[in-house]
């Protein structure tokens, strides 16, 4: 019988790296004969890229958190039983930018919405379904949004005040020391190379752990 693959998530507040970071865990994965689904939320279908677009874009509405909270878990519906749960089933790994620690994160910890009504919909859109690892990017706040801020123009959540994100940080870490088992927290702060090299040793505690040696 098929082994059910693994799925990872990273998450991490504004500007930590993800993208950078995913680009080269895939890579890493890859070379090693890794069959990896890389994936984001919201987002990873069609019907979720459009959820996304209508999450991001600054609107002169101010946006009621719990229509919020709705359209990420609409995605995240979508995006399950189109993506996650059959990559899975199929012994393939996924890697998914995000995942529900973010809404515990950006809902709970930013726009202060009741974690039970996270709980709720989590078990009702998830089930018993979970990440097995999560890779969170931890870097201070002022670090994150100067890197995205060299960006350029701001999403609806990048225009947020330092406070919402140092919220979403701190829910951040606490989640971290309530799963420690889940997750493994990196220094984002430090230069790429370094970040990469914390990375390199969490693929290869990955694999050992999947049975896959890596070379
Ligand atoms: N959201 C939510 O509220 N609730 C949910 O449940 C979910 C999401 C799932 C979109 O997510 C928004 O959705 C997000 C929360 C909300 N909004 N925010 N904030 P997103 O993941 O797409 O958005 P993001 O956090 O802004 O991610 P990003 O734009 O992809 O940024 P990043 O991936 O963390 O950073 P990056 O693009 O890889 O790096 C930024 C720059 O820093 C870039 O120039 C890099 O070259 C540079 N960089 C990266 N690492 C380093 C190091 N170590 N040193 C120096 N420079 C570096």
């Amino acid at each position: 019988m098929q082994s059910r693959g693994l799925f990872i998530t990273v998450e991490g507040g504004e500007g930590v790296g993800k993208s950078t970071n995913i680009d080269f865990l895939e890579q890493h994965l890859r070379e090693r004969n890794i069959d990896l689904v890389v994936t984001r939320e919201p987002g990873g279908t069609e019907l979720g890229e459009d959820i996304r677009e209508l999450l991001l874009r600054p609107r002169d509405e101010p946006v009621v958190p719990a229509a919020e909270l709705l359209l990420i878990f609409a995605a995240r519906a979508q995006h399950i039983a189109q993506v996650v749960e059959p990559s899975l089933a199929a012994g393939r790994w996924v890697l998914c930018d995000r995942f529900t620690d973010a809404t515990y994160a950006y809902q709970g910890g930013g726009r202060q919405l009741p974690v039970s009504m996270i709980r709720q919909l989590e078990q009702l859109v998830q089930g018993h379904l979970r990440p097995d690892y999560t890779l969170l990017l931890d870097a201070p706040v002022d670090v994150g949004m100067s890197r995205a801020t060299e960006r350029g123009e701001l999403d609806r959540f990048e225009q947020e005040k330092t406070g919402f994100f140092e919220k979403v940080r701190s829910t951040y870490l606490q989640l971290a020391g309530e799963s420690s088992g889940r997750y493994r927290v990196v220094d984002a702060s430090r230069p790429l190379a370094e970040v990469q090299s914390q990375l390199e040793d969490v693929c290869r505690e990955l694999a050992a752990c999947w049975g896959v040696r890596l070379r």
